[in-house]
């Protein structure tokens, strides 16, 4: 079902002309309301009138992360406290967290950019969404909550944790979405095995997000869940969940046009790439009331799939992220992203879906370590056995990467799991 067809489906000319009118009307905003940006614009001699296609996008200013902490709490805040309805933070790793507010339409909007990426995974109004991403500053929980609620399905806030009882009550309450990441949806399936409960769950529908996944995560969760799963896309200083969501096609993510302009840099210089390419992903929200932000570096490594896609939208859609640039591991010059390594472990022949990379250097030596789990302790004592597939792994990481990474077999359920987003990389140098 497609939720608002008459924006996910307008023709591209009549798309780029409200993303104009939006894109003069967002810089007239920021303007008049965020000095940060006012001072910048002046400095760079532009105004509001300076923007009179699509393409002069390109002389505005990027905003980047460390603008909101320097600015931290509310300095960039566009509205009154009194129009701020929410507040929503993510804490990152260091630093301040950054501090993003809502107005009542902002809500509203973003309540409708989720509900179409819901209906464009499969949720219908018939559907029990239970909703297993943590509850609080968090925005995953409450923007698939209010994104489901919208589309008129049936929402069950039970968060994140407590594994045992999520599945007890999926089964009892006969949840039909789940929503979590996919690192905990893989995580719940593996718990829902033990207590042998699969045969009484209902799932039908997997809509997960916040961290990346390959195609072969999504066919593991989709074979033991019995579910269609699809992905989508979002970022807080953005808006949260929203942004970009796959529909069962599931051949790129379809952006919310409309609120959300994308652009792809070179994220070295800055400079855009040739149509097609990778690279880091930039992003206008067009529509924004509380936190307007100009060309925001997501520092997400994407590219843009144009025209129109078999499921009748006509938005453009965002392939899969590869990786994050600041994520992206230089091992002995080359670059790594962990999710070529996910891509060659998850699926292959006894070994289990959860991996460890532990990256050290010895002297100048850059290491790179893979754990990953059997399936059956019993291999740990076949030498032979153990070895050969040590050495598979360890051959088919080295096609991918073209480096020689360290393999070790681990008995099963030992690495740790995730309730969350799922923290897998370790760098010690
Ligand atoms: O993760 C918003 C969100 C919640 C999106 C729930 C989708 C579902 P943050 O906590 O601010 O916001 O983290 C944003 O998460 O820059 C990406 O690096 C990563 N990320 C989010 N979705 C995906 C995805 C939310 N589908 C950061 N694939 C982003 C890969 C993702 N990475």
């Amino acid at each position: 079902m497609i939720f608002q067809p008459e924006f996910e489906t307008m023709s591209r000319s009549a798309m780029e002309a409200l993303q104009l009118q939006r894109l003069q009307e967002t810089v007239a905003y920021v303007y008049e309301r965020v000095p940060l940006y006012r001072q910048r614009l002046d400095e760079m001699g532009i105004g509001p009138g300076d923007i009179r296609s699509l393409e002069d996008i390109r002389k505005l200013p990027f905003t980047v992360k460390d603008d909101l902490r320097d600015n931290y709490p509310y300095g960039m805040f566009a509205v009154p406290m009194k129009d701020v309805v929410r507040i929503h933070a993510s804490s990152g790793t260091t630093g301040r967290p950054t501090v993003v507010g809502y107005t009542q339409d902002d809500i509203e909007m973003w309540s409708t950019c989720v509900a179409r990426l819901c209906a464009a995974g499969g949720a219908t109004q018939e559907d029990i969404g239970q909703i297993s991403f943590g509850y609080g500053l968090f925005t995953g929980a409450l923007g698939l909550h209010f994104g489901l609620a919208k589309l008129g399905a049936a929402v069950v806030p039970i968060s994140s944790g407590n594994t045992e009882r999520q599945i007890q009550l999926m089964a009892d309450f006969g949840s039909t979405v789940l929503v979590a990441t996919p690192s905990y949806a893989l995580y719940m399936a593996e718990v829902a095995e033990k207590m042998g409960m699969m045969d009484r769950i209902k799932l039908r529908v997997g809509l997960f997000g916040a961290e990346g996944s390959t195609e072969e995560m999504r066919a593991e969760l989709e074979r033991r869940w019995g579910i269609v799963a699809t992905e989508n896309y979002g970022m807080s200083e953005l808006i949260g969940p929203g942004v970009s969501g796959e529909c069962t096609e599931k051949c790129g993510m379809h952006i919310n046009e409309d609120y959300f302009y994308c652009e792809i840099v070179n994220p070295d210089t800055g400079e855009p790439v040739e149509d097609g390419e990778w690279g880091e992903l930039v992003v206008t929200p067009l529509h924004k009331q509380a936190l307007p932000l100009l060309r925001y570096r997501t520092h997400d490594i994407t590219r843009l799939l144009k025209g129109p896609c078999k499921c009748g939208r006509t938005t453009t859609r965002m392939q899969k992220i590869a990786g994050r640039s600041d994520d992206m591991l230089i091992i002995r010059g080359v670059n790594v992203f962990p999710s070529q390594i996910e891509s060659v472990l998850v699926g292959m022949e006894g070994i289990g879906p959860h991996y460890e990379i532990v990256v050290t250097k010895k002297g100048f030596m850059d290491q790179i370590e893979v754990k990953v789990e059997l399936i059956d302790a019993a291999l740990l004592d076949a030498y032979k056995e153990l070895e050969a597939l040590t050495r598979k792994i360890h051959d088919r990481l080295k096609v991918v990467l073209q480096i020689d990474a360290k393999v070790t077999l681990v008995s099963p359920n030992t690495l740790k799991r995730f309730e969350g987003k799922a923290k897998r990389v370790t760098d010690l140098r």
